[in-house]
Parts: C-alpha cells; sequence; structure tokens
C-alpha cells in the first residue's frame, strides 16, 4: 500500500485552515492534522475535515460535454475547444463576459482575467464578490484608501472587546471564531448584533437582537453615546481622520439616542447603551462583520458606519483592533486581487488608468492589443442587461459560480442567463447553471492542482497536488490557456506549470512582488502588501496612516435608511437568508460529502413561535413562503433564535431555493443586491 500525506489548504472558507489530504494508492482517501499553521494549529471545522469527500465523487465531471438537440453529448478537448474558439470569434467583444470564481486558485483567476481582457478584448469580467464584499471594497476603499480586512486572524486573540455585527463567526469562519474565544479566555469581552440567537450570540457577554437592516442606526447609537460621555479617542481623531464634526454632528442628533434606535431595531435603550459603554472604555476593541452588514441596498454605508466606529474609537493599525471584514469563500480575497472585476488588473491597478492600462497592454504583448481602457459590467449589472435588453451580451464563459442557484431573485436570473446565445460553464460538477450551458468543461478541484490562494487576512498560501484529476479533467488555467491558443493566442499563455503563471503574477502585480512559490512553502506564507524578495509581508495594515491621497481616514455623516422593501400588509415580515455550517452555497460539494449531507439534508425556514402561533403554525410542518419574486415550499422550524417578526431561510437547497424569495434590489455603489431584507407572507398548506 502507498500512503501519502500532502499538506493542502481549505478550498472552503476565507479563514485558510491548513489540513494534509491522506492518499493511499494514488487516491485522496481522508484528511488529517497539520499542526504547524498558525491560522487554525491543526484544527478544523467539520467542512475542512470532511473537504476530501467530495473529491472522488462519482458526480465529478470527468470530459467536455456538448449540448446537442437540448441534450449533452460527450466530446474530446479538441472538439470543445474548436467549438468555442469559432463561436467566441463570431462576437463583437463587448458582446462577450466572463465571470470568474473565488474557489479556484490565483493562477486560474489570473488566467481567466487575462483571457477576458487579452483574447476575448471584453471589459466585462466579474465574479461572485460582488454578491458578498463589494460594499467592503468600495466602502473601505473610501474611508481607509484601500478594502481589505485591516487586521490578522491571530490578532484577534489580542483584543480585550470583539465587537460582531452581520457575522455568525462560530459557523462560518469557525477557526476564526476559535480566536474569539482564546480572546475571551484571556479576558476579552464579546458584544454582538444579529437578528437570530446564533452559535456565535451563545458566546456573547451582551447580545443585541435586532430586525434585519438596522445597522447603521445600531453604529450611529454607539457614536453618539461614546462622544456624549468623552469615550472618543481625541488624539487620534484629531491626527488620523478628516470630517469630524460633520460626523459628530449627524450621530448626536436625537435620532441616534438609545431610545430612539430601540424603536427602529428592537434591541433595548438599556442594552445599547450597556454595549456603547463596554466598546467606548475598552482599551482594544476589533470590529468583525461580514454578509450581514454588506448584503444590503445600503451596504456601502453599513460598511462605512463600522470604519466610522473603529476610527473615533482609536481602534485601528494596532493590535487587537481593526476593521476585520471577514472574506467569505476560500479565494475570493485573491480573485479581487487578481482583478477578476470590471474596474481594475491585479493589485487593483484601475483599468481606467493609462498607465496601468498601457503596463498590462506591454506586458502581455498581444498583437491586436487588449480591452479599452474603460469600467465593464458587474455581474449584477450582466443579469440586468441581459433580462431587459437581450441580444447586447450575446456570449458568456462561467468558470467555477452556480449564479441559477446564488443570485437574488433566480427565476429572474435564469430566464437572463438562458437569453444568452452562447454559454460555456467550467466547473467541477453538473450544477445547476452548467445544465443550460453549450458547452461544459470538466475542471480540477484543489486536491489536483498546485497554486495558491489569499485568504481573508491576505495570506498568500498553497494548494498542493495530492491525485490525478478525473477522466480527463483539466487545471481551469490551462483549460483556459488551450482555448486562447484555439483563437491564435497560443504565445500569450505560453505557461508550462502553475509556477510559471505565479511568477507573471508577481511580475505585475506591486503588492504580490516579492512572493514565489519558494516563500509561499514555509506554514506562515506571507501577507500581501509583499513588495520585495526580502520584504516579511503586512500582517497589519495602516499601522502609521491610511491608503488616501493625504493619508487620513475619511468620516462623513451617514444616515440610517430602511431596506429597499419593508414589510406591510400583504408581506408583513422580514425575511432574510444565509448560512449553515454544514453546507457551502449552492451545495455542490457538501452535498456530494456523504458526511455533511448527512447532518442536514434540506432546507428549512425558521419562525418565532409568536408568529407561528398567529399562523397557526406548527414545528415540522410544511409551509408556502412567498414574496413578490416568487413562492417555495419549505418545511418550518419554529424556534425563539429568531426575532418575532423576522424569518430566516439558507440558500443551500435547490428544492427550496431561498433566492426565488429574495429581493434583487441593489447598493447603488457597489452593486450587491439585498440578500438580507425583503418582505415575506407565509401561508399554510391546506390539506388536498
Ligand atoms: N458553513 C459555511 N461557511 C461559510 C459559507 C457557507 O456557505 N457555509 N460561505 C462563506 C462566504 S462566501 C461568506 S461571504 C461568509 C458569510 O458569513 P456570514 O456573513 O457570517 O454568514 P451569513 O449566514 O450569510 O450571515 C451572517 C448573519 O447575518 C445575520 N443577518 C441577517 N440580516 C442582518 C442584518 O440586517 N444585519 C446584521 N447585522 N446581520 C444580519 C444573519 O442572521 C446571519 O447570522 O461565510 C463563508 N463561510
Ligand atoms: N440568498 C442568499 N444568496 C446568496 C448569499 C446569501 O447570503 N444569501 N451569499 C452570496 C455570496 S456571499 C456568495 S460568495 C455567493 C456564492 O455564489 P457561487 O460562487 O455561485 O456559489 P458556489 O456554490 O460556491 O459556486 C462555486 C462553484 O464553483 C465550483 N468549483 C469549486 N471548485 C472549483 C474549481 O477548482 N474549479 C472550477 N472550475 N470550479 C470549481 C463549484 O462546484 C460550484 O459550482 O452566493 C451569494 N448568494
Ligand atoms: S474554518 Fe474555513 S478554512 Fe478552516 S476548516 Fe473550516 S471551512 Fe476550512
Ligand atoms: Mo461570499
Amino acid at each position: 500500500m502507498d500512503l501519502k500525506f500532502v499538506q493542502t489548504t481549505c478550498p472552503y472558507c476565507g479563514t485558510g485552515c491548513t489540513f494534509n489530504l491522506v492518499v493511499k494508492d494514488g487516491k485522496v482517501v481522508g484528511s488529517t492534522a497539520y499542526q504547524r499553521s498558525p491560522v487554525n494549529m491543526g484544527k478544523t471545522c467539520p467542512k475542512g475535515t470532511y473537504a476530501y469527500e467530495f473529491v472522488n465523487s462519482p458526480k465529478r465531471l470527468t470530459t467536455p460535454l456538448i449540448k446537442k438537440d437540448g441534450e449533452f453529448v460527450e466530446a474530446t478537448w479538441d472538439e470543445a475547444y474548436k467549438l468555442i474558439a469559432e463561436k467566441f470569434k463570431g462576437y463583437k467583444a463587448e458582446e462577450m463576459a466572463c465571470l470568474s470564481s473565488a474557489r479556484t486558485s490565483n493562477e486560474d483567476n489570473y488566467a481567466l482575467m487575462k483571457f477576458a481582457r487579452g483574447a476575448l478584448k471584453t471589459k466585462h469580467i466579474d465574479h461572485c464578490a460582488r454578491l458578498c464584499h463589494s460594499s467592503t471594497v468600495a466602502g473601505l476603499a473610501a474611508v481607509f484608501g484601500s478594502g481589505a480586512m485591516t487586521n490578522s486572524i491571530p490578532d484577534i486573540e489580542e483584543s480585550k472587546c470583539i465587537f460582531i455585527i452581520g457575522s455568525n463567526t462560530f459557523e462560518q469562519h469557525p477557526l476564526i471564531g476559535r480566536r474569539v474565544m482564546m480572546a475571551k479566555k484571556k479576558g476579552a469581552k464579546l458584544i454582538y448584533a444579529d437578528p437570530r440567537y446564533t452559535p456565535t450570540a451563545k458566546q456573547a457577554d451582551i447580545y443585541m437582537q435586532f430586525k434585519s437592516g438596522g445597522d447603521v442606526a445600531i453604529l450611529n447609537c454607539f457614536m453618539h453615546e461614546i462622544i456624549k460621555n468623552g469615550w472618543e479617542d481625541k488624539e487620534f481623531i484629531a491626527n488620523r481622520t478628516k470630517g469630524y464634526e460633520e460626523l459628530k454632528a449627524l450621530v448626536m442628533k436625537d435620532d441616534y439616542s438609545p431610545e430612539n434606535v430601540e424603536k427602529i431595531t428592537g434591541i433595548p435603550a438599556a442594552t445599547l447603551r450597556e454595549a456603547a459603554e463596554l466598546y467606548g472604555k475598552a482599551e482594544s476593541g476589533a470590529l468583525l462583520y461580514s454578509m450581514g452588514i454588506t448584503q444590503h441596498t445600503v451596504g456601502v454605508d453599513n460598511v462605512k458606519s463600522t470604519a466610522h466606529l473603529q476610527m473615533v474609537t482609536g481602534n485601528l493599525g494596532r493590535p487587537g483592533t481593526g476593521v476585520n471584514a471577514l472574506r467569505g469563500q476560500n479565494n475570493v480575497q485573491g480573485a479581487c486581487d487578481m482583478g477578476a472585476l470590471p474596474v481594475v488588473f491585479t493589485g487593483y491597478q484601475k483599468v481606467i488608468d493609462p498607465v496601468a492600462h498601457k503596463k498590462f497592454e506591454d506586458a502581455w504583448g498581444f498583437p491586436d492589443g487588449i480591452a479599452p481602457a474603460e469600467n465593464g459590467y458587474e455581474v449584477t449589472t450582466m443579469v440586468n442587461v441581459m433580462s431587459d435588453n437581450p441580444g447586447e451580451l450575446k456570449a458568456m464563459y462561467i468558470m467555477g459560480e452556480n449564479p441559477l442557484l446564488s443570485d437574488p431573485n433566480i427565476d429572474h436570473a435564469k430566464h437572463a442567463f438562458e437569453s444568452l446565445e452562447f454559454l460555456v460553464v467550467q466547473d467541477i460538477f453538473l450544477t445547476e447553471t452548467a445544465q443550460i450551458a453549450d458547452v461544459v468543461l470538466p475542471a480540477t478541484c484543489y486536491a489536483e492542482k498546485d497554486g495558491t490562494q489569499t485568504s481573508t487576512e491576505r495570506r498568500v498560501q498553497k494548494w498542493r497536488k495530492a491525485q490525478d484529476p478525473p477522466g480527463v479533467a483539466k487545471l481551469d488555467w490551462k483549460i483556459l490557456a488551450e482555448v486562447a491558443g484555439a483563437m491564435g493566442y497560443a504565445d500569450q499563455f505560453a505557461w508550462e506549470t502553475s509556477e510559471d503563471v505565479f511568477n507573471e503574477i508577481a511580475a505585475v502585480t506591486p503588492s504580490y512582488h516579492g512572493m514565489n512559490y519558494e516563500r509561499l512553502d514555509k506554514p506562515e506564507a506571507l501577507h500581501w502588501p509583499c513588495p520585495e524578495v526580502d520584504h516579511p509581508g503586512t500582517p497589519i495594515l495602516h499601522t502609521q496612516k491610511f491608503a488616501t491621497a493625504d493619508g487620513l481616514g475619511v468620516l462623513s455623516a451617514i444616515e440610517w435608511k430602511a431596506p429597499a422593501e419593508v414589510p406591510d400588509e400583504e408581506y408583513p415580515y422580514i425575511f432574510t437568508t444565509g448560512r449553515t455550517i454544514w453546507h457551502w452555497h449552492t451545495g455542490t460539494m457538501t452535498r456530494n460529502s456523504p458526511t455533511l449531507d448527512h447532518e442536514v439534508p434540506t432546507g428549512w425556514i425558521e419562525i418565532n413561535p409568536d408568529d407561528a402561533k398567529e399562523l397557526g403554525i406548527a414545528y415540522g410542518e410544511k409551509v408556502r413562503a412567498i414574496t413578490r419574486r416568487g413562492e417555495v415550499e419549505v418545511t418550518a422550524k419554529v424556534t425563539r433564535d429568531i426575532m418575532k417578526g423576522v424569518m430566516f431561510m439558507p440558500f443551500h437547497f435547490a428544492e427550496c431555493p431561498a433566492n426565488r424569495l429574495t429581493n434583487d434590489a441593489l447598493d447603488p455603489v457597489s452593486k450587491i443586491p439585498e440578500y438580507k431584507a425583503c418582505a415575506i407572507k407565509i401561508e399554510k398548506i391546506q390539506e388536498a
């Protein structure tokens, strides 16, 4: 028997845990702890522990598929490449769009970015960061000049007071949750704000249950109390920020007194006072947030407000502080860093900047130029264009995303994607989106490739190949390089190995410039910015000044605004959505992992017992959940863990898809949809 242990990083969340894959006779059969990672110190959550189970699932894609007369037919790579190249050559550049993937490596994302802008010459490229932390990228760039988590994961342990708002850290970033517990053991206090009494809430010293959509009001109320009592950091405000008087004038209004914010949010005024005092007086305060903050039509306002609180209390640039935007997917940070966004090349070099544009044009050397120096469409805009203006976008290349289950208002999204003339999907499973494609290409998963991914704390870490891919599946970047080759651009994609791709990334990206595979092989890996080969990397940002032009953090006045759709007589409850620890997004991997699937086989809707009583609904009963977008039949979970007037569904399950119900209204700046608040009604299903 041939037994090997291959060290790799987790393919699920942005925490970036390391473990070993156990390989027996050339096949991945299990996982074991890798103790030396400073991130997870040998521990993993259930998803990491069972991340080996889907790898050899019989449902993996093994060969290219081409749709003929409505049915998929197995094809060779050459047939698939020929068809794709012919089709793409027939469209104008701006009629094509690409969706990249926060699940794949930096190398894969870089390849798709170069393929879109260089081979297709289209400016339309985006990925699921739009649905996730686009509010963070826009909001933090406006206040700090740069849009990433400011501190590191180990640093959270140093904090004296941790404020978590809109992140169910213990279920969605469990090994960051562990750090919170380690801080608590050293005496830190935990304040938590979430409409649901989650496993994170259970660990809180002060828990604030509130109605979805009240975040700016809560944060303004904290600042109101802190300034009123003189707990603000006067020195930090004077030396490192601007706009304080404007912010102060707004938050000191009576609208943001605890009594008035109780009316908006449902949090008792006394609790708001107590929490603001605890936070305001803490020696160091770390703020953690995720989707509860970003996924709103006021997502950017929410993000800015979290940053304002941290500046007003001087909680930035030191250990145990920071605005810690917990990034979701394993490599969403990296996909953004690689420029899989409609406005930037790698390392946030703007496409509209003529200097940056020329730099990439020269570095890549396409004989017929690259996409123009113009911003492209965000994925949410693409969907609206496809449905409202059919024919403007005609062809799309999707690598590692499943929008037909993850987009808001999916009936509308499906209609939009179906309007395309030609759709290529490159995935590891035949997803809902792949099913409507014209060509499906089988990719390798994390266990079958060398590559890098960048975690939420900007730590660049390696994946290492543990087994061969199933069938004739290939590396994502390799497939893209070969499609480009079939279009006549073999020279521009002449990489032999993943390392070759990484070296090209490092050459054109200042923040990755000092990195290479040899340096990244060390257990501690490297945090960007890492500008030179002797630079140690940067775990904490903004220690002396911010990345804005004058180095000052920007404070401004932000009023609370209600969500785009609020309850009324017809749709009397607030609806919000999210996740469970056992499953991942559209379930492609976790529902093909028997251990995880067995824990939670299907979806549910959480309803408060008082609401259930009014509706005459019992625990375990099937109900009809209805919004202005659509309806689903789903099992009721009657529980005090959710606030009266609010209902929650996880979005993992195709048989009861929460996204048939969600609102596709967008934040005007970040273009993120409002997944976290809309209006819903519930009907009892009458027996026939
Ligand atoms: N197990 C698991 N882990 C994951 C994922 C997964 O699918 N499964 N996905 C990953 C990804 S991509 C991401 S982006 C992260 C997301 O990580 P989280 O943001 O932690 O996850 P969510 O469940 O979407 O939402 C967090 C909380 O927001 C609360 N909430 C709802 N409405 C509001 C509101 O208006 N305001 C506030 N403050 N809170 C509200 C919900 O009750 C929920 O508990 O998780 C990552 N980790
Ligand atoms: N209602 C509601 N909807 C939401 C959210 C919410 O909170 N509520 N959250 C939103 C957020 S934050 C996010 S990030 C999105 C996620 O939305 P998606 O990214 O669409 O969801 P995933 O299921 O993670 O899809 C990733 C796909 O990549 C494939 N894949 C995995 N590894 C590889 C690989 O190595 N190569 C290739 N080619 N493919 C691979 C998987 O099989 C899967 O089909 O969902 C959003 N949708
Ligand atoms: S916390 Fe995240 S990175 Fe760590 S094992 Fe769990 S899913 Fe993987
Ligand atoms: Mo996400």
